[in-house]
């Protein structure tokens, strides 16, 4: 009885992968901030998947993982440089939060944000193309800052590292735009190109209060 039993298993496991509703569906749609690998995870990683976080020297300098943990519990967590700029950080809180720290700016539920550095290095969130294709994104940049000048960054989607088809805009809290939308816009890839949402220090060439929320999803439409 036991080894009908068991032959009767081993049937049904060999007839399961030719059910063709139980096909795999390949993923074609990535979401920047649910899939926010933060250093505070058990699978812990950077990169992780199709998502890199790191830092450049200047806008389309060679691209740095940034492999420092960065910490603020209990809920902010991320990457970093060693200095702790640029950072690339997410809140795991469903509700506003303002961090702590004098002139802690406020949060946004699930807020992923990047922050550039001193010596105007750039915060980036990079994705890696995995087949060829044509691929569309959606989303915005958004000042988090309202301390001195408030955030006032210069914002990118560089292809393949390069300004050639690139989306840029400023954001600015008090002088301009305190958010500027990508949505739409279409890039063509191959497997293994990037695209680097980048953020600098903008015109004033001043890191501070420049915290730059990101939104970000990305669908391979062909
Ligand atoms: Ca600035």
């Amino acid at each position: 009885m036991k080894a009908l039993h068991r032959a009767a298993s081993l049937a049904l496991l060999i007839l399961l992968p030719a059910v063709p509703g139980l096909a795999a569906i390949p993923v074609s749609c990535w979401d920047a901030t649910s899939e926010f690998n933060d250093s505070a995870n058990p699978d812990a990683a950077n990169p992780s998947g199709v998502w890199s976080y790191g830092w450049k020297k200047t806008l389309t300098d060679k691209f740095f993982l940034a492999q420092t943990p960065y910490s603020n519990p209990p809920s902010i967590f991320g990457w970093c440089n060693a200095s702790g700029f640029p950072h690339i950080i997410h809140s795991s809180r469903t509700a506003p939060f303002t961090g702590s720290g004098v002139n802690a700016a406020t949060l946004p539920p699930r807020a992923l944000l990047l922050h550039p550095g001193l010596n105007g290095e750039y915060a980036i969130l990079r994705f890696t193309a995995p087949a060829d294709g044509t691929y569309k994104i959606a989303g915005q940049f958004y000042a988090l800052d309202d301390h001195g000048k408030g955030t006032t960054t210069d914002v990118w989607v560089l292809p393949n590292e390069t300004k050639t088809g690139a989306y840029s805009a400023e954001v600015d809290y008090y002088g301009g735009a305190g958010s500027v939308s990508f949505t739409g816009k279409v890039f063509q890839l191959k497997k293994g190109n990037t695209l680097d949402f980048e953020v600098g220090c903008g015109p004033n060439k001043n890191y501070e209060y420049d915290s730059t929320g990101l939104a970000a999803l990305i669908e391979k439409v062909k």
